[in-house]
């Protein structure tokens, strides 16, 4: 039965199709859903993509606000999903996208289970700027929480900006999300879980509790500051991120 779920989500996300949500008939447990991601990602690691990272979701009050969802949730990322900074994204593979400005982690040494922030620190290799592409599977991007994780919370792209050292302070960063150069939204680093190095915390944590650990090389998206940018065609997407400079993308006209 959660294969099946599984094959359904992963095939809604291939074919850019919406789905009623699993919980109109029957929500699973949380346990149960990150299986159901689980099963999901491995039919598209059986097609030969490759597991990157993984990413935090709900990190900040602007993101739980949203949405109407209020606990941490965490999700995998593959290649397929890397969006080069500066490329074009094709509208027609999404169902209804949004992007939200993100501060992203990449590892040098693994990381697993309880860990304390300098151990988290130590474990990082660099830090940019980024900003992830989102798309519910899900009619009208409405979700319960067993949904979301089903559907790899959302999960569908990312761009990573300029990679700057591990020391470099990401405490109380200004980050602003611009459409067409004009700021859309706007937030603090701070925003994820008072410093982002809290959802990197978090991440090793959550992610033991499922059997894995975060690994060098892996990237980890820490949550968006702010809420997210519904996507239309014709935009310039930029994330300006105090010090850590701006990344982008854009979009195709239809
Ligand atoms: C779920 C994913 C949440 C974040 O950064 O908080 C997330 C969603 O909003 O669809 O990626
Ligand atoms: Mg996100």
């Amino acid at each position: 039965m959660l294969q099946e779920i599984a094959k359904k989500l992963d095939q809604a996300a291939a074919s850019a199709t919406s789905i009623e949500q699993l919980s109109n008939t029957n929500e699973l447990s949380l346990e149960d859903a990150y299986q159901v991601q689980k099963l999901s990602i491995d039919e598209r690691l059986s097609r030969g993509e490759t597991l990157v990272g993984y990413k935090m979701g709900f990190t900040s009050k602007a993101k739980m606000l949203q949405m109407g969802v209020d606990d941490l949730i965490w999700g995998r990322l593959t290649d397929a999903m890397i969006i080069e900074d500066g490329g074009v994204i094709d509208l027609s593979k999404y169902v209804h996208p949004r992007a939200e400005p993100e501060i992203a982690f990449i590892l040098k040494s693994s990381l697993s289970g309880i860990v304390t922030k300098a151990q988290a620190f130590a474990a990082v290799e660099a830090v940019a700027g980024a900003i992830e592409v989102i798309d519910s599977r899900y009619k009208n991007f409405k979700f319960s929480l067993s949904d979301v994780i089903a559907d790899n919370c959302s999960s569908t792209g990312f761009v990573i900006g300029a990679w700057h050292k591990a020391d470099s302070d990401i405490s109380d960063l200004s980050m602003a999300i611009k459409v067409n150069d004009e700021v859309a939204a706007s937030g603090s680093s701070s925003d994820i879980l008072d410093h982002p190095i809290n959802s990197l915390v978090e991440a090793a944590r959550c992610i033991a509790q499922s059997g894995e650990e975060l690994k060098a090389g892996q990237i980890i998206l820490a949550g968006a500051a702010t809420a997210a940018i519904a996507l239309v065609p014709n935009q310039h997407i930029s994330a300006n991120i105090e010090n850590l400079g701006s990344c982008s993308f854009s979009t195709t006209n239809k």
